[in-house]
């Protein structure tokens, strides 16, 4: 039984790899997982039987034979744990490195969709103009506190994991603002994770769907 998870038929990036389905890819790619892709539209997101993989009608979900899961997080955990690469065997560092997987999404993630939220949905609303600059106050405490802890490390304790995978893919989305590339090794530290042949697998798969001619 192959593995299959979801994507958009067409993200609305055009293949940036920014919609959640490319961190999926990229933990499957990194474990060396075969996976197929079934193709979602928006409108068949919140039809019942995509709400039946996943409640919020969202993608990426993952099937494998009858376990059916949804939130990257949690997906990204499931095939760091069943199979080699992404989680060391040492129990305290692989404590760890499940932290930087929350951290990543419950702590880093929130203000970044704060300020994506507000930049690219709320321009046309009445406290757009005073609410931005605080979104992006935000974000640059956190990736400040994160940019002091990673220092000149590679990766955030030890050897890659998958609390770098689901870090570098929650930072991706702050490169087009130039936020990023205000932390010179939080820039480095994602482009690491780029050159990474498994991120440029997934990262390929994601864009031949989002480029391809209909
Ligand atoms: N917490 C969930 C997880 O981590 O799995 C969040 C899943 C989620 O937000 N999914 C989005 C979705 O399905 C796609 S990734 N949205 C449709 C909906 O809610 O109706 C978010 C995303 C979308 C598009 C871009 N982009 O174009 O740049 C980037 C990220």
């Amino acid at each position: 039984m192959v593995i299959t998870i979801t994507a958009f038929d067409r993200s609305p990036d055009g293949g940036k790899g920014l919609a959640r389905d490319t961190r999926v890819r990229w933990a499957l790619e990194e474990t060396g997982q075969p996976y197929d892709v079934r193709l979602v539209s928006f409108r068949a997101l919140k039809e019942p039987a995509h709400l039946a993989l996943h409640p919020f009608g969202q993608i990426p979900t993952y099937e494998d034979g009858d376990l059916t899961l949804f939130e990257t997080g949690s997906i990204v955990f499931h095939i760091a744990g069943r199979h080699a690469g992404l989680l060391p065997q040492d129990a305290n560092a692989r404590a760890r490195a499940i932290t930087w997987m929350f951290a990543a999404v419950n702590t880093v993630e929130p203000p970044i969709l704060e300020f994506v939220t507000a930049k690219f949905f709320e321009r046309d609303k009445p406290w757009y103009e005073a609410r931005l600059p605080f979104t992006a106050i935000n974000v640059r405490s956190r990736m400040q506190q994160l940019s002091t802890r990673l220092g000149d490390a590679d990766w955030l304790d030890g050897a890659f994991s998958a609390g770098d995978l689901m870090m570098v893919s929650v930072l991706l989305r702050m490169r087009s603002s130039g936020i990023l590339d205000e932390y010179a090794n939080l820039a480095a530290y994602v482009a690491r994770g780029e050159a990474r042949p498994a991120y440029k697998r997934a990262f390929a798969a994601q864009l031949a769907i989002n480029t391809r001619q209909s």
